[in-house]
């Protein structure tokens, strides 16, 4: 069994690099609103903040370390959040180019994503007749041939020049079961220290479904390989993010919500924000009895290097 904590972390996912300017007006992409959505959603309860940049002229996704030191020092100073950097990048980038924004900043957290896939957005663009920007379409549409690259021997390197090097925790990011033994297999060479954070993904495409059965299996899997050097968290992409985080929660683990994985409030319906999406998990959770930790809770839970030690 993975240990049991009393209180839920949630984190937010901001803006990502899965959805465009043309679907949400609310999906930030200038430095101003990502720094202003970050704080919003910290106050709301988000204990953990997992950023992506984006140029702040056209909303594409950027791994430019510039365009991420726009708004961190101001989401630094006015929350005490913890910041997760992505280090997945966009279609086309290198491991070095992903994980440069983190080795410049040298965040308390990064994302560390534990296996190649699929992942495709491209059922998306047919939604859609106009476009905001005229990167969009084709953005979306061509992830049908992305193969998202993350061999062993990245994983490696972002381990070595992330935590190693910078004393990064990771995110790690499983969508799939073989992901969890990639983890396994990494963490018996010695590449990774208990507790490791792992965030469960349903509903990529090109990852597994958003069906509970795969859940309840991926849990059990986790609690097979790991015992208790592991802390988990879930993430339902689009209309499995709320039922996903509930479930989560009830089984004893802790949540993300954000723009990035969804960009709708309830079905139908688009958020306003991110701090929407935080203050309605917040409320179900309260509802059914549990407390929501704060950033320094989950300092302590997930053993961080702590604020003090970022490069921003
Ligand atoms: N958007 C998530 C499904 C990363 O930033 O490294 C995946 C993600 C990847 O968060
Ligand atoms: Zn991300």
């Amino acid at each position: 069994m993975a240990r049991q904590d009393k209180k839920v972390i949630i984190t937010c996912a901001i803006t990502g690099a899965i959805h465009t300017p043309t679907m949400s007006d609310a999906l930030p992409y200038r430095p101003e609103d990502i720094a202003r959505q970050a704080i919003d959603a910290a106050q709301a309860g988000a204990a953990i903040l997992h950023l992506h940049a984006r140029n702040p002229t056209n909303g594409a996704v950027s791994i430019d370390p510039d365009h991420f030191m726009q708004f961190l020092p101001d989401i630094k100073a006015s929350t005490d959040a913890v910041i997760n950097l992505s280090t997945g990048g966009s279609l086309t980038n290198t491991m070095d180019e992903r994980i440069a924004p983190a080795r410049r900043v040298s965040p308390e957290m990064a994302s560390l994503n534990m296996g190649s896939m699929n992942f495709s957005m491209h059922p998306l663009a047919d939604r859609y007749k106009e476009w905001k920007f005229d990167w969009e379409e084709a953005y979306l549409r061509n992830s049908d041939s992305y193969i998202f690259r993350n061999t062993f021997r990245d994983i490696g390197f972002t381990a070595k020049e992330l935590g190693e090097a910078h004393g990064v925790k990771f995110e790690h990011e499983c969508y799939d079961l073989g992901h969890l033994y990639n983890l396994r297999f990494c963490m018996d060479i010695g590449m990774f220290k208990p507790p490791v954070f792992i965030q469960f993904i349903f509903g990529i495409l090109g990852g597994i479904g958003a069906d509970l059965d795969n859940l309840v299996f991926m849990k059990r899997t986790a609690d097979r390989l790991f015992g208790k050097d592991y802390r988990w968290s879930v993430l339902g992409a689009g209309g499995a993010q709320m039922n996903f985080a509930t479930t989560a929660a009830m089984m004893g683990g802790n949540v993300r919500v954000g723009l990035e994985d969804s960009l709708n409030i309830a079905r139908g319906k688009l958020a306003s924000s991110n701090a929407e999406q935080v203050v309605k998990v917040r409320r179900i959770l309260e509802d059914l009895g549990y407390e929501i930790a704060t950033p320094a809770e989950a300092r302590d839970m997930l053993a961080l290097k702590g604020r003090e030690r970022v490069g921003f």
